[in-house]
């Protein structure tokens, strides 16, 4: 395989789950232009036409299904579904999350239960519907969207950070059960990104001046900046190709450094 052509996607069947917008959209837009035939899903139909249209707009042929990650009899009808319409999924991205922000000893258990549903449960469920396919086609490549929470915590997020803390360590013991049939599970890690999901983050404040989180991340962060999904895009491409056959169990974060950088001093 030359150099160029182990980045290549061309005749793989990707599953970017959750990617009407956000980190989702951005990476099946990447995988795409890669070559890899697109299928994503949302929790309601209104919710994938939405996605449908952004896909057309930007001019991405895509397969959109209606399927609630968490439901298990949903996931693997709609694995039959893509299996009959594209073929067996080769590349699986386990991106679908949520977060809900409350200090730990206000959530109720319903909604840590929640969290940990979408966050992990379901990552767990999309990847066993997936395997068993990958395994009899010879090989395939799962990315499951960690996260900072996955290595640090920090106050309102106790669901998420155990469930990308958990996320984490699901995505090693699956490269370690797996890896055996040319199956290789690593995790992305992003840092603070601007998308809906963080919105509340950024907000500007009644003066104009910048949300304190904000000015938090900027601190943080060596590259002084929030991310954008465009700085997931290669990272998710050279993890779903030949050119990472050999990485495994791996998170890598893109996070412009805040994992490496104690913080600018105030
Ligand atoms: P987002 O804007 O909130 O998008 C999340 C996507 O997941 C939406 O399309 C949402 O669909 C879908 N989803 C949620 N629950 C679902 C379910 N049960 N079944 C199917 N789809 C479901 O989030 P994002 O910022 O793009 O984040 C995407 C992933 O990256 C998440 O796993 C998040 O934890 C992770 N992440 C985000 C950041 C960040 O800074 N933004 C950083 C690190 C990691 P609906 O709109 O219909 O609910
Ligand atoms: C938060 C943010 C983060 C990001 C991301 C960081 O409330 O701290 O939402 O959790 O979403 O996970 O990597």
């Amino acid at each position: 395989m030359d150099f160029a052509e182990s980045f290549s996607l061309k005749g793989k069947v990707a599953w970017v789950t959750g990617g009407s917008y956000g980190i989702g959209f951005a990476i099946a837009s990447a995988l795409h232009e890669a070559g890899a035939a697109i299928v994503f899903n949302d929790i309601g139909q209104s919710q994938v036409d939405k996605g449908l249209e952004a896909y057309k707009a930007a001019d991405i042929p895509v397969h959109g299904y209606v399927c609630d990650v968490t439901d298990e009899k949903a996931v693997n009808d709609t694995v039959a579904k893509i299996g009959k319409d594209l073929g067996t999924i080769d590349i699986l991205v386990n991106n679908a999350g949520i977060i809900k922000r409350i200090p730990m000893t206000e959530m109720s258990a319903a909604d840590f239960r929640q969290v940990i549903d979408v966050d992990l449960n379901a990552p767990f469920i999309v990847s066993k519907a997936v395997i068993p396919g990958m395994i009899r086609k010879g090989g395939g490549k799962i990315i499951n969207i960690c996260s900072m929470m996955s290595e640090l915590g920090r106050e309102t997020v106790s669901a998420y950070a155990a469930a990308k803390g958990g996320l984490k360590m699901l995505t090693r013991n699956i490269a370690s059960e797996y890896g055996e049939f040319n199956i290789q599970c690593n995790g992305i890690g992003p840092g603070y990104i601007e998308t809906p999901q963080t919105a509340p983050l950024r907000e500007k404040q009644p003066d104009g001046s910048r949300h304190p989180f904000d000015q938090f991340i900027i601190a943080k962060t060596p590259a002084a900046r929030w991310g954008t999904t465009d700085d997931l895009k290669g990272p998710a491409v050279f993890l779903a190709s030949g050119a990472s056959d050999f990485v495994n169990g791996h998170i890598l974060y893109v996070d412009g450094g805040i994992l490496a950088y104690i913080g600018k001093q105030p």
